[in-house]
């Protein structure tokens, strides 16, 4: 028999402002990079959203519906701070004052991310990452969230996805390459260990400032597996798995630069520089916990020489590899979704037992989820079999985990409600609720639980053993 859910499992599910939240310049909120860069084609800009700025008590009242326990979002940074540093705006700590107090109401605790891919426009044309002043500028707005939220919010996410910002961001446009830079690399590792310090003096400033409360990083962690036996294969994938996932939660829980990857880095001459106080900085700071997102692991093997030296990296899911580090490739015992991203279940229990091994921490699982075409009957019902099947296969899973003996502290999948994908805008949709409205249709707006949103509040009442 397996073991049980913990009491007090945090089972919810997650959102990001600016994927969420619409609204994207109302009262008083600045543009974020996001709002500013180019839509991608053939999908919805961000004013809308689903309209959750406008709708999230009725979202909310859904979500206890539901019965969670708690909710991931994340604060928009320009609706604090519009300029992103100087001036608060009131109304945006008005607005996350409510959306926190809705949450209490009804017993789902906030779980808050600082900071999912919208620096401030404004922040963005003073060198964003890049800068090294960007430490000072998310160390502040940390301040006013702990000193506006605190007495309420005990869950803290730094950043989300910092590693993805790092391998993928660039392609993205999440992270900004300044002209003229000649060593690209050492550009983009810079720019990471900006944000590497950054959220090591926010976990500081947190313990100080809120000695009650939790607080840990959020990146996307997956195993990499080596595509044979072939000895050759598994140092590659000990290269991705440095690359991708260990440097990230090496420097967060133990403050070290993972070796393989520094050594990569300085072939290229292309380790970062510390300023004076990094080194202490790192070593201070201790995650309470481990949030993590995973959707897919990925497949790698030794790169034969054919990959030439692109210091940028490649799309998230199908990446071609790393000159002399790996190659990737597909693992022909997954399935994929209809958008071509890899299912693997029993890699989230291989992911969750490697994550506990190397660093003992309880973990919280900030996304997980199947993006999806979903359709609306004509009775007001959404049947996502599809998404029901791949949520409880990775619940299993997790159970698996904590059988093995792993901590788990919570499962919040993405999404609590329908938003705009990142790359695919409205029209693949993760949610337990659905948003009655098209990519460029903005339709009634209505919410609807689907199937599996039913599905999961069974779920939840029986504390994970349905
Ligand atoms: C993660 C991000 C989320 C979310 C999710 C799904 O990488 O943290 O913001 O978007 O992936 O990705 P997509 O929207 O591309 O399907």
């Amino acid at each position: 028999k397996l073991a049980s859910f913990p009491e007090n499992f945090f089972w919810g599910a997650s959102t990001s402002a600016y994927q969420v939240e619409g609204a994207n310049l109302e009262d008083g909120k600045g543009p974020s990079c996001q709002d500013v860069k180019e839509v991608p084609e053939g999908t919805s800009d961000l004013t809308v959203c689903a309209d959750h700025y406008h709708h999230y008590k009725e979202d909310i009242a859904l979500m206890a519906e539901m019965g969670f326990k708690s909710y991931r979002f994340s604060i928009a940074w320009t609706r604090i701070l519009p300029e992103g540093t100087g001036e608060i705006n009131q109304k945006g700590i008005d607005f996350y004052n409510d959306l926190i107090n809705e949450c209490l109401k009804y017993g789902i605790e906030p779980i808050v991310t600082m900071f999912h891919f919208d620096m401030p426009a404004a922040l963005d044309k003073r060198g964003s990452w890049s800068n090294p002043d960007s430490v000072e500028w998310f160390v502040n707005f940390a301040s006013i969230l702990f000193q506006n939220f605190g007495d309420r919010v005990k869950y803290w996410l730094t950043i989300n996805e910092q590693n993805m910002l790092t391998l993928v961001g660039p392609v993205i446009g999440t992270l900004t390459i300044p002209e003229g830079t000649t060593n690209v690399l050492k550009e983009i590792y810079q720019q990471n260990h900006h944000m590497l310090v950054a959220q090591a003096k926010a976990m500081v400033l947190c313990h100080e400032m809120l000695p009650e409360a939790k607080i840990g990083p959020a990146p996307n962690i997956s195993l990499v597996y080596p595509a044979t036996c072939k000895p050759e294969d598994v140092i590659a994938a000990q290269n991705f798995n440095a690359i991708r996932n260990w440097l990230y939660l090496d420097m967060a829980v133990y403050g070290i630069y993972n070796a393989i990857v520094w050594n990569w880095l300085k072939k290229y001459d292309a380790t970062p520089t510390f300023a004076p106080g990094d080194e202490d900085a790192m070593k201070n700071a201790h995650p309470d916990f481990i949030g993590f997102n995973y959707y897919n692991t990925a497949t790698v093997a030794a790169d034969d020489g054919s990959i030439p030296f692109d210091p940028i990296g490649g799309d998230q899911q199908n990446s071609n590899g790393i000159a002399g580090m790996y190659k990737s490739v597909r693992n022909e015992y997954l399935g994929k979704t209809e958008f071509g991203w890899e299912i693997d279940p029993v890699g989230f229990r291989a992911t969750i037992r490697e994550m506990y091994s190397r660093y003992h921490l309880p973990m919280l699982v900030t996304e997980n989820g199947l993006g999806a075409y979903d359709t609306l009957t004509e009775d007001g019902k959404i049947h996502d079999q599809y998404r029901i099947k791949y949520l409880q296969d990775h619940i299993h899973q997790i159970q698996e985990a904590i059988n093995d003996g792993a901590e788990m502290l919570g499962y919040n999948p993405w999404s609590a409600i329908d938003l705009i994908s990142t790359h695919e805008g409205m029209k693949k949709r993760y949610g337990f609720i659905y948003v009655d409205r098209d990519e460029f249709d903005l339709g009634t707006l209505k919410r609807y639980l689907k199937d599996s949103g039913y599905w999961y509040k069974k779920v939840i009442a029986s504390n994970g053993a349905d």
